[in-house]
Protein backbone atom coordinates (compact mmCIF):
# COMPACT_ATOMS: atom_id res chain seq x y z
CA UNK A 1 0.00 0.00 0.00
CA UNK A 2 1.59 3.39 -0.85
CA UNK A 3 1.53 5.84 1.99
CA UNK A 4 -0.05 9.12 0.93
CA UNK A 5 0.50 12.66 2.59
CA UNK A 6 -3.14 12.99 3.58
CA UNK A 7 -2.60 9.73 5.90
CA UNK A 8 -0.27 11.59 8.70
CA UNK A 9 -2.26 14.75 7.62
CA UNK A 10 -3.88 16.25 10.31
CA UNK A 11 -6.87 18.98 9.34
CA UNK A 12 -7.89 22.30 11.12
CA UNK A 13 -11.39 23.04 10.04
CA UNK A 14 -12.39 27.03 9.82
CA UNK A 15 -15.87 28.38 10.15
CA UNK A 16 -15.03 31.18 8.10
CA UNK A 17 -17.55 33.64 9.53
CA UNK A 18 -16.52 33.26 13.02
CA UNK A 19 -12.86 32.71 12.95
CA UNK A 20 -11.26 36.55 12.67
CA UNK A 21 -13.23 39.36 11.45
CA UNK A 22 -10.24 42.24 10.00
CA UNK A 23 -12.49 45.18 9.02
CA UNK A 24 -14.80 45.85 12.22
CA UNK A 25 -17.96 44.25 10.35
CA UNK A 26 -18.73 41.33 12.90
CA UNK A 27 -18.19 38.86 10.42
CA UNK A 28 -14.73 36.66 9.90
CA UNK A 29 -13.39 37.09 7.01
CA UNK A 30 -10.07 36.36 4.85
CA UNK A 31 -8.13 38.83 5.94
CA UNK A 32 -8.81 37.80 9.66
CA UNK A 33 -7.53 34.08 8.72
CA UNK A 34 -4.47 34.94 6.87
CA UNK A 35 -3.69 36.92 9.67
CA UNK A 36 -4.25 33.75 12.08
CA UNK A 37 -2.57 31.23 9.95
CA UNK A 38 0.56 31.20 12.29
CA UNK A 39 -1.62 30.00 15.01
CA UNK A 40 -3.09 27.24 13.19
CA UNK A 41 0.88 26.16 11.88
CA UNK A 42 2.02 26.08 15.46
CA UNK A 43 -0.84 23.64 16.57
CA UNK A 44 0.82 21.63 13.98
CA UNK A 45 -2.02 21.46 11.81
CA UNK A 46 -1.36 20.28 7.85
CA UNK A 47 -4.42 21.32 6.14
CA UNK A 48 -7.54 23.62 6.75
CA UNK A 49 -10.77 22.86 5.63
CA UNK A 50 -12.62 25.96 4.61
CA UNK A 51 -16.16 26.42 4.83
CA UNK A 52 -18.17 27.85 1.79
CA UNK A 53 -16.89 31.21 1.28
CA UNK A 54 -18.64 31.77 -2.63
CA UNK A 55 -21.13 33.82 -3.22
CA UNK A 56 -24.49 32.96 -1.06
CA UNK A 57 -27.69 34.54 -0.06
CA UNK A 58 -26.33 32.91 3.58
CA UNK A 59 -29.84 31.18 4.19
CA UNK A 60 -27.91 27.88 5.06
CA UNK A 61 -24.62 29.97 5.83
CA UNK A 62 -23.09 29.88 2.88
CA UNK A 63 -24.35 25.82 1.75
CA UNK A 64 -26.55 27.94 -0.72
CA UNK A 65 -24.69 29.10 -3.50
CA UNK A 66 -25.07 31.34 -6.27
CA UNK A 67 -21.88 31.72 -7.49
CA UNK A 68 -19.75 29.21 -7.08
CA UNK A 69 -16.48 31.27 -9.03
CA UNK A 70 -16.79 34.59 -6.81
CA UNK A 71 -16.41 35.28 -2.94
CA UNK A 72 -19.17 36.32 -0.82
CA UNK A 73 -18.30 40.19 -0.35
CA UNK A 74 -18.35 39.74 3.88
CA UNK A 75 -15.35 37.58 3.37
CA UNK A 76 -13.52 39.99 0.95
CA UNK A 77 -12.85 39.81 -2.72
CA UNK A 78 -11.13 36.93 -5.02
CA UNK A 79 -7.57 38.95 -4.09
CA UNK A 80 -8.15 38.70 -0.37
CA UNK A 81 -8.78 34.70 -1.23
CA UNK A 82 -5.30 34.56 -3.33
CA UNK A 83 -3.28 36.24 -0.61
CA UNK A 84 -4.60 33.86 1.93
CA UNK A 85 -3.85 30.92 -0.22
CA UNK A 86 -0.33 32.31 -0.87
CA UNK A 87 -0.08 32.53 2.85
CA UNK A 88 -0.95 29.24 3.75
CA UNK A 89 1.08 27.66 1.22
CA UNK A 90 4.63 29.58 2.29
CA UNK A 91 3.69 28.59 6.19
CA UNK A 92 3.20 24.89 4.68
CA UNK A 93 -0.78 24.72 5.15
CA UNK A 94 -2.61 23.49 2.86
CA UNK A 95 -6.47 24.27 1.99
CA UNK A 96 -9.23 21.97 1.34
CA UNK A 97 -12.25 24.20 -0.28
CA UNK A 98 -16.07 22.84 0.31
CA UNK A 99 -17.85 21.78 -2.80
CA UNK A 100 -21.66 21.99 -2.38
CA UNK A 101 -22.81 20.46 -5.63
CA UNK A 102 -25.88 18.33 -4.31
CA UNK A 103 -27.72 21.61 -4.36
CA UNK A 104 -27.41 25.31 -5.32
CA UNK A 105 -28.94 28.43 -4.00
CA UNK A 106 -32.19 29.05 -5.74
CA UNK A 107 -30.56 32.46 -6.58
CA UNK A 108 -28.28 30.73 -8.75
CA UNK A 109 -28.50 31.80 -12.17
CA UNK A 110 -28.95 28.08 -13.36
CA UNK A 111 -31.80 27.96 -10.93
CA UNK A 112 -33.33 31.39 -11.38
CA UNK A 113 -33.49 29.94 -15.77
CA UNK A 114 -34.58 26.55 -15.26
CA UNK A 115 -37.77 27.73 -13.36
CA UNK A 116 -38.82 30.17 -15.91
CA UNK A 117 -40.38 26.71 -18.52
CA UNK A 118 -39.66 23.51 -19.09
CA UNK A 119 -37.77 24.21 -22.34
CA UNK A 120 -34.96 26.42 -21.43
CA UNK A 121 -30.77 25.65 -21.69
CA UNK A 122 -30.93 25.10 -17.86
CA UNK A 123 -34.86 23.10 -17.44
CA UNK A 124 -32.99 19.92 -16.69
CA UNK A 125 -30.41 21.23 -14.50
CA UNK A 126 -32.63 20.34 -11.25
CA UNK A 127 -34.64 17.81 -10.68
CA UNK A 128 -38.27 18.85 -11.54
CA UNK A 129 -41.42 16.92 -11.63
CA UNK A 130 -45.82 16.97 -11.87
CA UNK A 131 -47.89 16.86 -9.07
CA UNK A 132 -49.38 14.31 -8.28
CA UNK A 133 -53.15 14.15 -7.51
CA UNK A 134 -52.55 18.07 -6.91
CA UNK A 135 -49.98 17.37 -4.24
CA UNK A 136 -45.92 17.10 -4.33
CA UNK A 137 -44.57 13.85 -6.08
CA UNK A 138 -43.64 11.83 -3.31
CA UNK A 139 -44.03 12.18 1.05
CA UNK A 140 -39.98 12.77 1.24
CA UNK A 141 -39.62 15.01 4.35
CA UNK A 142 -36.53 18.01 4.08
CA UNK A 143 -33.75 17.50 6.66
CA UNK A 144 -34.26 20.96 7.60
CA UNK A 145 -38.29 20.32 8.52
CA UNK A 146 -41.33 20.22 6.47
CA UNK A 147 -41.62 18.83 3.61
CA UNK A 148 -38.57 18.67 0.15
CA UNK A 149 -40.75 19.80 -2.80
CA UNK A 150 -41.94 23.13 -3.40
CA UNK A 151 -44.32 23.91 -6.25
CA UNK A 152 -43.34 26.63 -9.05
CA UNK A 153 -46.63 27.92 -10.79
CA UNK A 154 -44.22 29.14 -13.36
CA UNK A 155 -43.72 25.66 -14.91
CA UNK A 156 -46.81 24.08 -12.93
CA UNK A 157 -44.07 21.58 -11.15
CA UNK A 158 -42.18 21.08 -7.64
CA UNK A 159 -38.45 21.29 -7.55
CA UNK A 160 -37.04 18.61 -4.93
CA UNK A 161 -34.98 20.42 -2.39
CA UNK A 162 -33.73 17.92 0.17
CA UNK A 163 -32.41 20.37 2.28
CA UNK A 164 -34.39 24.06 2.64
CA UNK A 165 -36.90 25.34 -0.20
CA UNK A 166 -33.22 27.73 -1.26
CA UNK A 167 -31.56 25.03 -2.25
CA UNK A 168 -32.46 22.90 -5.46
CA UNK A 169 -31.21 19.81 -5.53
CA UNK A 170 -28.91 19.53 -8.77
CA UNK A 171 -30.19 16.97 -11.39
CA UNK A 172 -26.83 14.87 -11.62
CA UNK A 173 -28.36 12.46 -14.36
CA UNK A 174 -27.83 15.32 -16.84
CA UNK A 175 -24.05 15.23 -17.91
CA UNK A 176 -24.47 19.42 -18.39
CA UNK A 177 -24.61 19.51 -14.72
CA UNK A 178 -21.33 17.40 -14.39
CA UNK A 179 -19.75 19.30 -16.89
CA UNK A 180 -20.26 22.34 -15.14
CA UNK A 181 -18.97 20.74 -11.59
CA UNK A 182 -16.00 19.73 -13.11
CA UNK A 183 -15.42 23.45 -14.62
CA UNK A 184 -16.04 25.23 -11.23
CA UNK A 185 -13.75 22.09 -9.59
CA UNK A 186 -10.99 23.10 -11.77
CA UNK A 187 -11.11 26.80 -11.71
CA UNK A 188 -10.62 26.37 -7.68
CA UNK A 189 -7.98 23.62 -8.17
CA UNK A 190 -6.00 25.88 -11.28
CA UNK A 191 -5.90 28.77 -8.71
CA UNK A 192 -3.63 26.02 -6.68
CA UNK A 193 -6.05 24.93 -3.72
CA UNK A 194 -5.49 21.23 -2.18
CA UNK A 195 -8.92 19.83 -2.62
CA UNK A 196 -12.01 19.18 -1.41
CA UNK A 197 -14.46 18.35 1.29
CA UNK A 198 -17.63 17.47 -0.59
CA UNK A 199 -20.73 18.31 1.10
CA UNK A 200 -23.08 15.22 1.09
CA UNK A 201 -21.77 13.90 -2.00
CA UNK A 202 -23.58 10.43 -1.53
CA UNK A 203 -26.78 12.04 -1.62
CA UNK A 204 -26.46 13.07 -5.52
CA UNK A 205 -27.84 9.97 -7.08
CA UNK A 206 -31.53 9.77 -6.68
CA UNK A 207 -33.34 6.83 -6.89
CA UNK A 208 -35.46 5.90 -10.05
CA UNK A 209 -38.66 6.79 -10.03
CA UNK A 210 -38.14 8.57 -6.41
CA UNK A 211 -40.23 6.49 -4.03
CA UNK A 212 -42.17 7.30 -1.40
CA UNK A 213 -39.72 6.50 2.00
CA UNK A 214 -40.96 5.28 5.26
CA UNK A 215 -43.09 7.11 7.21
CA UNK A 216 -42.36 7.27 11.38
CA UNK A 217 -45.89 6.70 12.81
CA UNK A 218 -47.58 9.60 13.78
CA UNK A 219 -45.27 11.30 11.09
CA UNK A 220 -46.03 13.41 8.32
CA UNK A 221 -43.51 13.13 6.11
CA UNK A 222 -41.17 10.25 4.82
CA UNK A 223 -37.64 10.03 5.60
CA UNK A 224 -35.53 10.07 2.37
CA UNK A 225 -32.36 9.47 3.86
CA UNK A 226 -32.19 4.93 3.21
CA UNK A 227 -33.36 6.18 -0.43
CA UNK A 228 -31.34 9.06 -1.54
CA UNK A 229 -27.39 8.03 0.26
CA UNK A 230 -25.63 6.15 -2.17
CA UNK A 231 -27.49 6.08 -4.82
CA UNK A 232 -27.57 3.98 -7.96
CA UNK A 233 -24.75 6.03 -9.91
CA UNK A 234 -22.81 7.46 -6.90
CA UNK A 235 -19.69 5.06 -7.91
CA UNK A 236 -20.45 6.28 -11.52
CA UNK A 237 -20.62 10.00 -11.08
CA UNK A 238 -17.46 9.78 -8.73
CA UNK A 239 -15.21 7.62 -10.98
CA UNK A 240 -15.88 10.47 -13.50
CA UNK A 241 -14.96 13.17 -10.99
CA UNK A 242 -11.72 11.18 -10.52
CA UNK A 243 -11.24 11.02 -14.13
CA UNK A 244 -11.92 13.89 -15.28
CA UNK A 245 -10.46 16.18 -12.43
CA UNK A 246 -9.18 15.04 -9.50
CA UNK A 247 -6.87 12.75 -11.53
CA UNK A 248 -4.97 15.63 -13.00
CA UNK A 249 -4.12 16.61 -9.36
CA UNK A 250 -2.48 16.11 -6.15
CA UNK A 251 -5.42 16.34 -4.17
CA UNK A 252 -6.96 15.31 -1.53
CA UNK A 253 -11.17 14.43 -1.27
CA UNK A 254 -12.97 13.58 1.53
CA UNK A 255 -16.75 13.13 1.32
CA UNK A 256 -19.43 13.90 3.49
CA UNK A 257 -21.80 10.94 3.06
CA UNK A 258 -24.93 11.20 5.71
CA UNK A 259 -26.37 7.43 5.94
CA UNK A 260 -23.28 5.64 4.75
CA UNK A 261 -21.69 1.84 6.34
CA UNK A 262 -18.37 0.97 5.99
CA UNK A 263 -18.59 -1.13 3.21
CA UNK A 264 -20.02 1.79 1.56
CA UNK A 265 -17.46 3.64 2.35
CA UNK A 266 -14.57 1.09 1.80
CA UNK A 267 -16.28 1.08 -2.39
CA UNK A 268 -15.52 4.79 -1.92
CA UNK A 269 -12.36 5.28 -0.58
CA UNK A 270 -10.67 2.03 -1.73
CA UNK A 271 -6.73 2.82 -1.46
CA UNK A 272 -6.42 1.86 -4.88
CA UNK A 273 -9.59 3.23 -5.43
CA UNK A 274 -10.98 5.84 -8.22
CA UNK A 275 -13.09 8.11 -6.36
CA UNK A 276 -12.28 9.80 -2.80
CA UNK A 277 -9.35 9.14 0.10
CA UNK A 278 -11.86 9.13 2.82
CA UNK A 279 -15.19 10.21 3.99
CA UNK A 280 -17.33 11.56 7.13
CA UNK A 281 -19.27 9.29 8.46
CA UNK A 282 -22.09 9.96 11.03
CA UNK A 283 -22.90 6.97 12.55
CA UNK A 284 -20.72 8.14 15.90
CA UNK A 285 -22.52 11.39 16.25
CA UNK A 286 -26.51 9.89 15.53
CA UNK A 287 -25.85 7.42 18.37
CA UNK A 288 -28.69 9.26 20.54
CA UNK A 289 -30.78 9.65 18.53
CA UNK A 290 -34.38 10.25 20.08
CA UNK A 291 -36.28 7.22 20.27
CA UNK A 292 -39.24 8.94 18.84
CA UNK A 293 -38.06 8.32 15.41
CA UNK A 294 -40.52 11.65 13.81
CA UNK A 295 -37.68 14.03 16.55
CA UNK A 296 -34.70 12.70 15.12
CA UNK A 297 -31.59 14.15 16.07
CA UNK A 298 -33.15 16.25 18.26
CA UNK A 299 -32.76 14.98 22.16
CA UNK A 300 -30.52 15.39 25.39
CA UNK A 301 -29.70 11.90 26.56
CA UNK A 302 -26.20 11.39 26.73
CA UNK A 303 -23.87 8.88 24.21
CA UNK A 304 -23.76 5.80 25.63
CA UNK A 305 -19.56 4.63 25.65
CA UNK A 306 -19.97 1.07 24.83
CA UNK A 307 -22.12 2.62 21.66
CA UNK A 308 -19.26 4.90 20.52
CA UNK A 309 -16.77 2.00 21.23
CA UNK A 310 -19.25 -0.33 18.49
CA UNK A 311 -19.11 2.35 16.33
CA UNK A 312 -15.64 3.70 15.96
CA UNK A 313 -14.56 0.37 16.58
CA UNK A 314 -16.20 -1.08 13.83
CA UNK A 315 -15.26 1.35 11.60
CA UNK A 316 -11.30 1.23 12.10
CA UNK A 317 -11.65 -2.66 11.91
CA UNK A 318 -13.72 -2.77 8.73
CA UNK A 319 -11.87 -0.03 6.75
CA UNK A 320 -7.81 -1.16 8.02
CA UNK A 321 -5.91 -1.78 5.10
CA UNK A 322 -9.16 -1.04 2.54
CA UNK A 323 -9.78 2.04 2.83
CA UNK A 324 -9.12 5.04 5.18
CA UNK A 325 -11.15 7.04 7.92
CA UNK A 326 -11.36 10.45 8.76
CA UNK A 327 -12.05 11.10 13.23
CA UNK A 328 -13.89 14.00 13.95
CA UNK A 329 -15.99 14.68 17.51
CA UNK A 330 -17.35 17.54 15.98
CA UNK A 331 -17.76 20.30 13.06
CA UNK A 332 -19.99 23.19 12.44
CA UNK A 333 -22.88 20.88 12.38
CA UNK A 334 -21.89 19.11 15.76
CA UNK A 335 -22.24 20.23 19.29
CA UNK A 336 -18.81 21.05 21.00
CA UNK A 337 -17.04 17.42 21.86
CA UNK A 338 -16.53 17.89 25.42
CA UNK A 339 -19.65 19.08 26.17
CA UNK A 340 -21.25 16.31 24.21
CA UNK A 341 -18.69 12.97 24.54
CA UNK A 342 -17.48 14.03 28.21
CA UNK A 343 -17.97 16.88 30.45
CA UNK A 344 -17.62 20.92 30.49
CA UNK A 345 -17.95 21.18 34.26
CA UNK A 346 -15.13 23.10 35.35
CA UNK A 347 -13.56 20.50 37.45
CA UNK A 348 -12.92 18.17 34.89
CA UNK A 349 -13.31 19.94 31.34
CA UNK A 350 -9.55 20.38 30.61
CA UNK A 351 -8.40 16.60 31.33
CA UNK A 352 -11.81 15.77 29.37
CA UNK A 353 -11.00 17.79 26.71
CA UNK A 354 -7.43 16.20 26.23
CA UNK A 355 -9.04 12.71 26.78
CA UNK A 356 -11.00 13.32 24.01
CA UNK A 357 -8.39 14.83 21.97
CA UNK A 358 -5.98 11.31 22.95
CA UNK A 359 -9.02 9.11 22.72
CA UNK A 360 -9.69 10.09 18.72
CA UNK A 361 -5.98 11.05 17.66
CA UNK A 362 -4.65 7.82 18.32
CA UNK A 363 -6.78 5.74 15.72
CA UNK A 364 -5.83 5.08 12.53
CA UNK A 365 -7.50 7.89 9.75
CA UNK A 366 -6.98 11.22 9.38
CA UNK A 367 -8.16 13.37 12.56
CA UNK A 368 -9.75 16.80 12.11
CA UNK A 369 -9.64 19.48 14.67
CA UNK A 370 -13.01 21.68 14.70
CA UNK A 371 -12.18 25.69 15.12
CA UNK A 372 -11.82 26.02 19.30
CA UNK A 373 -11.80 21.93 20.08
CA UNK A 374 -8.36 22.59 20.21
CA UNK A 375 -8.95 25.21 23.37
CA UNK A 376 -11.67 22.86 24.85
CA UNK A 377 -14.16 25.08 23.83
CA UNK A 378 -18.03 24.34 25.11
CA UNK A 379 -21.28 24.17 24.41
CA UNK A 380 -23.34 27.53 25.48
CA UNK A 381 -26.07 26.07 27.17
CA UNK A 382 -28.74 28.23 25.33
CA UNK A 383 -31.78 28.76 27.19
CA UNK A 384 -33.92 30.54 24.67
CA UNK A 385 -35.60 30.26 21.41
CA UNK A 386 -34.08 33.89 20.46
CA UNK A 387 -30.19 32.41 20.83
CA UNK A 388 -30.19 31.10 17.89
CA UNK A 389 -29.90 31.59 14.38
CA UNK A 390 -29.14 28.50 12.38
CA UNK A 391 -32.62 27.38 9.92
CA UNK A 392 -32.06 24.24 11.25
CA UNK A 393 -32.96 24.88 15.06
CA UNK A 394 -35.68 27.13 13.97
CA UNK A 395 -37.25 25.03 11.50
CA UNK A 396 -37.15 21.99 13.78
CA UNK A 397 -38.62 23.96 17.04
CA UNK A 398 -41.46 25.39 14.88
CA UNK A 399 -42.23 21.95 13.30
CA UNK A 400 -41.97 19.88 16.29
CA UNK A 401 -43.61 22.49 18.83
CA UNK A 402 -45.83 24.66 16.74
CA UNK A 403 -46.54 22.50 13.88
CA UNK A 404 -46.68 19.28 14.85
CA UNK A 405 -47.53 19.48 18.91
CA UNK A 406 -44.79 16.68 19.17
CA UNK A 407 -43.38 17.75 22.45
CA UNK A 408 -43.38 21.13 24.76
CA UNK A 409 -41.41 24.45 23.89
CA UNK A 410 -39.08 23.77 27.41
CA UNK A 411 -38.34 20.14 26.16
CA UNK A 412 -37.74 21.03 22.60
CA UNK A 413 -35.29 23.89 23.83
CA UNK A 414 -33.19 21.42 26.14
CA UNK A 415 -32.99 19.42 22.84
CA UNK A 416 -31.73 22.48 20.79
CA UNK A 417 -29.67 23.32 23.44
CA UNK A 418 -27.83 19.64 23.65
CA UNK A 419 -27.51 19.21 19.88
CA UNK A 420 -27.63 22.03 17.96
CA UNK A 421 -25.39 23.32 15.22
CA UNK A 422 -25.47 26.88 17.08
CA UNK A 423 -22.85 25.74 19.63
CA UNK A 424 -20.13 25.35 17.44
CA UNK A 425 -21.09 28.21 15.38
CA UNK A 426 -20.18 31.49 18.33
CA UNK A 427 -17.61 33.06 17.48
CA UNK A 428 -13.14 31.94 17.84
CA UNK A 429 -12.40 32.63 21.36
CA UNK A 430 -9.11 34.55 21.10
CA UNK A 431 -8.73 36.49 24.12
CA UNK A 432 -10.43 38.09 26.73
CA UNK A 433 -10.66 41.39 25.75
CA UNK A 434 -14.37 42.68 24.14
CA UNK A 435 -15.57 39.70 21.51
CA UNK A 436 -12.38 37.66 22.83
CA UNK A 437 -10.74 39.36 19.83
CA UNK A 438 -12.88 38.19 17.54
CA UNK A 439 -14.48 41.45 16.53
CA UNK A 440 -13.85 45.48 17.12
CA UNK A 441 -17.98 45.55 15.96
CA UNK A 442 -20.94 44.01 16.55
CA UNK A 443 -20.49 40.03 16.18
CA UNK A 444 -23.02 38.37 13.86
CA UNK A 445 -23.34 35.97 16.29
CA UNK A 446 -23.16 35.99 20.24
CA UNK A 447 -19.89 34.52 21.91
CA UNK A 448 -20.14 31.98 23.96
CA UNK A 449 -19.98 33.58 27.93
CA UNK A 450 -17.28 31.54 28.96
CA UNK A 451 -14.26 33.26 26.52
CA UNK A 452 -12.96 35.21 29.51
CA UNK A 453 -12.18 31.62 30.82
CA UNK A 454 -11.29 29.70 28.01
CA UNK A 455 -9.39 31.43 25.18
CA UNK A 456 -6.18 31.18 23.25
CA UNK A 457 -4.23 33.64 24.47
CA UNK A 458 -4.19 31.99 27.83
CA UNK A 459 -3.20 28.76 26.49
CA UNK A 460 -0.70 29.09 23.73
CA UNK A 461 2.13 29.67 26.40
CA UNK A 462 0.95 27.48 28.97
CA UNK A 463 2.51 23.72 28.77
CA UNK A 464 -0.31 22.39 30.67
CA UNK A 465 -3.18 23.36 27.85
CA UNK A 466 -5.77 21.80 25.71
CA UNK A 467 -4.19 23.90 23.23
CA UNK A 468 -0.55 22.32 23.43
CA UNK A 469 -1.76 18.83 24.69
CA UNK A 470 -3.38 18.99 20.80
CA UNK A 471 -0.21 20.61 19.44
CA UNK A 472 1.87 17.20 21.15
CA UNK A 473 -0.72 14.88 19.95
CA UNK A 474 -0.08 16.11 16.62
CA UNK A 475 3.54 15.89 16.62
CA UNK A 476 2.68 12.34 17.97
CA UNK A 477 1.05 11.28 14.80
CA UNK A 478 3.80 13.00 12.66
CA UNK A 479 6.70 11.13 13.77
CA UNK A 480 5.06 7.59 14.35
CA UNK A 481 3.81 5.46 11.58
CA UNK A 482 2.52 2.83 14.58
CA UNK A 483 -0.01 5.58 14.85
CA UNK A 484 -0.67 6.65 11.06
CA UNK A 485 -0.56 2.95 9.59
CA UNK A 486 -1.36 0.53 12.97
CA UNK A 487 -3.96 -1.77 12.92
CA UNK A 488 -6.77 -1.58 15.26
CA UNK A 489 -7.85 -4.08 18.26
CA UNK A 490 -10.34 -3.72 20.81
CA UNK A 491 -10.22 -4.04 24.25
CA UNK A 492 -13.37 -5.03 26.82
CA UNK A 493 -15.98 -3.40 24.08
CA UNK A 494 -18.33 -3.94 26.81
CA UNK A 495 -16.89 -1.58 29.44
CA UNK A 496 -19.06 1.40 29.99
CA UNK A 497 -16.61 3.74 31.78
CA UNK A 498 -13.18 2.95 29.90
CA UNK A 499 -12.20 3.08 26.21
CA UNK A 500 -9.04 1.29 25.39
CA UNK A 501 -7.29 -0.51 22.41
CA UNK A 502 -4.60 -1.40 20.85
CA UNK A 503 -2.93 -0.85 17.94
CA UNK A 504 -0.33 -2.76 15.97
CA UNK A 505 2.52 -2.42 13.51
CA UNK A 506 6.04 -3.86 12.53
CA UNK A 507 6.27 -5.77 15.64
CA UNK A 508 4.79 -2.59 17.86
CA UNK A 509 2.28 -2.03 19.60
CA UNK A 510 0.42 0.97 21.28
CA UNK A 511 -1.89 0.70 24.16
CA UNK A 512 -4.47 3.51 24.48
CA UNK A 513 -6.68 4.02 28.15
CA UNK A 514 -9.25 6.33 28.28
CA UNK A 515 -11.39 6.38 31.62
CA UNK A 516 -15.07 8.95 30.21
CA UNK A 517 -15.83 9.18 33.71
CA UNK A 518 -15.44 11.09 37.09
CA UNK A 519 -14.57 7.97 39.26
CA UNK A 520 -11.45 6.23 39.91
CA UNK A 521 -11.43 2.79 38.72
CA UNK A 522 -8.77 0.08 38.40
CA UNK A 523 -7.83 -1.26 34.95
CA UNK A 524 -4.68 -3.55 34.17
CA UNK A 525 -4.00 -4.08 29.91
CA UNK A 526 -0.21 -4.96 31.19
CA UNK A 527 0.80 -1.14 30.97
CA UNK A 528 3.22 -1.94 33.75
CA UNK A 529 5.51 -4.10 30.75
CA UNK A 530 5.22 -0.76 28.32
CA UNK A 531 8.98 0.75 27.21
CA UNK A 532 7.08 3.84 27.44
CA UNK A 533 4.26 6.20 28.41
CA UNK A 534 3.98 8.38 25.06
CA UNK A 535 1.60 10.57 26.29
CA UNK A 536 -1.04 11.18 29.79
CA UNK A 537 -3.07 14.14 31.14
CA UNK A 538 -1.70 13.73 34.48
CA UNK A 539 1.81 14.36 35.24
CA UNK A 540 2.57 11.32 37.19
CA UNK A 541 1.18 7.25 36.37
CA UNK A 542 -0.64 5.67 38.49
CA UNK A 543 -0.01 2.49 37.01
CA UNK A 544 -3.58 0.57 37.01
CA UNK A 545 -5.28 3.12 38.83
CA UNK A 546 -7.36 5.61 36.66
CA UNK A 547 -8.14 9.24 37.05
CA UNK A 548 -11.67 11.27 36.68
CA UNK A 549 -10.75 11.63 32.55
CA UNK A 550 -7.78 9.81 32.82
CA UNK A 551 -5.78 9.07 29.46
CA UNK A 552 -2.58 7.91 29.03
CA UNK A 553 -0.76 6.40 25.60
CA UNK A 554 1.89 3.14 26.41
CA UNK A 555 4.83 2.10 23.23
CA UNK A 556 5.60 -1.88 23.74
CA UNK A 557 8.34 -1.57 21.38
O1 LIG B 1 -24.67 18.77 6.29
C1 LIG B 1 -25.21 17.53 5.86
C2 LIG B 1 -26.19 16.99 6.79
O2 LIG B 1 -26.50 15.82 6.83
C3 LIG B 1 -26.85 17.93 7.70
O3 LIG B 1 -28.20 17.59 7.77
C4 LIG B 1 -26.20 17.78 9.05
O4 LIG B 1 -25.82 16.43 9.24
C5 LIG B 1 -27.20 18.13 10.10
O5 LIG B 1 -27.39 19.49 9.92
C6 LIG B 1 -26.68 17.77 11.46
O6 LIG B 1 -27.70 18.03 12.36
C7 LIG B 1 -24.09 19.50 5.21
C8 LIG B 1 -23.40 20.72 5.77
O7 LIG B 1 -22.33 20.32 6.62
C9 LIG B 1 -24.43 21.52 6.53
O8 LIG B 1 -23.84 22.62 7.20
C10 LIG B 1 -25.45 22.01 5.52
O9 LIG B 1 -26.49 22.68 6.22
C11 LIG B 1 -26.07 20.83 4.73
O10 LIG B 1 -25.10 19.89 4.29
C12 LIG B 1 -26.75 21.35 3.48
O11 LIG B 1 -25.75 21.81 2.59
Amino acid sequence: MTKKWWQNAVVYQVYPRSYQDSNGDGVGDLAGLTQRLPYIKRLGADVIWLNPIYKSPDKDNGYDISDYQAIQPVYGSMADFDQMLATAHQTGLKILMDLVVNHTSDQHKWFQESRQSKDNPYADYYIWRDPVDGHAPNNWGSYFSGGAWTYEPKRGQYYLHLFAPGQPDLNWENPKVRQEVWNLMRFWLDKGVDGFRMDVINLISKPAGLPDAPVAPGAQYGNSEPLVSDGPKLNDYLQEMNREVLSHYDVMTVGEMPGSTPEDAIQYTGLDANELNMVFQFEHVGLSANPDERLGKWNDQPVQLIDLKRSLSRWQTALDGKGWNSLYWNNHDQPRAVSRFATDDPQYRVRAAKMLGTTLHMLQGTPYVYEGEELGETNVHYTKLSDYEDLESLNAYHQNVEEDHLVDSQTMLKYLAHISRDNARTPMQWDATANAGFTTGKPWFALNPNYPQINAKSQVDDDQSVFNYYRQLIALRHHSDLIVYGSYQALDPEDNQVFAYKRHYQGQTLLVISNFTAESVTRDYGQAQASQRLIGNYADDAGTTLRPYETKVYQFN
